[in-house]
């Protein structure tokens, strides 16, 4: 029986001439801050370029979501990063914000077309946020980084290519 070898799609890691767009939130500012300079440091190691990538602040974590979408609007990224970190309190206020910011993040996402990558920190502790911000857990901002260069790459081999309809060949009259 022969054996099926299909087309393998995937981006690569390379950020040279892809555009980025970050939102971070100030609350938490100690830890949005270290998942910033993270993201920040796998897009220059691989090859992105400054005039290529915005920084903009917001509040919370809330205003995530309208703030990506707004970015993804002007059609000037490739992928975006939104940054946060919410540390759950005494009242169920964590969970509005943690439920409302994650599906508003991917409602950007797919109301625009423009990946963007979710950095977004729920946690219990202020201790389990500082461990992934670049302690036991490593720093989930350089991942975050790494996912919007491959999504920022695969979006543009996939440009164009869904759904579309082979052109027909013009017919002789
Ligand atoms: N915003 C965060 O980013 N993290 C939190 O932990 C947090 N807590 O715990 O309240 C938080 N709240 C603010 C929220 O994101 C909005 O900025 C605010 O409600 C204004 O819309």
């Amino acid at each position: 029986m022969g054996k099926i070898e299909p087309t393998q799609v995937s981006g690569e890691l390379s950020a040279a001439g892809l555009r980025f767009g970050i939102a971070v939130s100030r609350f938490n500012s100690f830890i949005t801050e270290r998942l910033l300079t993270a993201a920040l440091d796998a897009l220059e190691r691989a090859g992105a370029a400054s005039k290529d990538v915005d920084v903009v602040r917001v509040p919370g974590a809330f205003e995530l979501p309208l703030t990506s979408k707004k970015l993804a609007m002007t059609g000037k990224y490739d992928a975006l990063i939104a940054i946060g970190c919410v540390i759950r309190g005494e009242t169920a206020h964590y969970d509005y914000v943690c439920s409302e910011t994650s599906r508003g993040l991917q409602l950007a996402q797919m109301d625009t077309g423009v990946p963007v990558v979710f950095c977004v920190l729920t946690v219990d502790t202020l201790e389990q946020a500082i461990d992934r911000a670049g302690l036991k857990s490593g720093n989930k901002g350089f991942e975050a980084g790494l996912s919007a260069i491959e999504m920022g790459r695969l979006s543009r081999k996939l440009r164009g290519t869904a759904g579309a309809v082979p052109k027909k060949k013009a017919r002789r009259s």
